[in-house]
């Protein structure tokens, strides 16, 4: 090691074990151990939505997956959101910004029904 490189490696091992202490120490909840579903997924498999019902708080984004193995839609019964035939893995998001249910449906197979309610 060079002079230089030796002085670098005493300033930076403070500076990582601070870095490291920090991590250690900083509160243990992350975004992952909230309970409020920012990001909710429903699956569509088997001809219907599960869960059926999500509940979800103001902001929230839906994430509807296709997992079967023929096409769906997610349609808002009231007109709100409306996405477009999804394949098999194919996805649609909406977010809802304001509080209600939301009722929708697959218009394709209109007995697949689900709603979302927004608090
Ligand atoms: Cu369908």
């Amino acid at each position: 090691m060079t002079r230089k490189n030796v002085w670098i490696a005493s300033l930076a091992t403070p500076v990582m074990i601070t870095v490291l202490l920090l991590f250690a120490g900083s509160p243990s909840v992350t975004a992952a151990d909230q309970p409020s579903a920012a990001n909710t997924q429903v699956k569509i498999d088997n001809f219907s939505f599960g869960p059926q019902t999500v509940t979800v708080p103001v902001g929230a984004t839906v994430t509807w997956t296709n997992r079967d193995d023929i096409p769906h839609t997610v349609v808002s019964t009231d007109g709100v959101f409306k996405s477009k035939v999804r394949d098999t893995d194919e996805t649609f998001s909406y977010t809802f910004t304001k509080a209600g249910t939301y009722p929708y449906f697959c218009s394709v197979h209109p007995k697949m029904t689900g709603k979302v309610v927004v608090q």
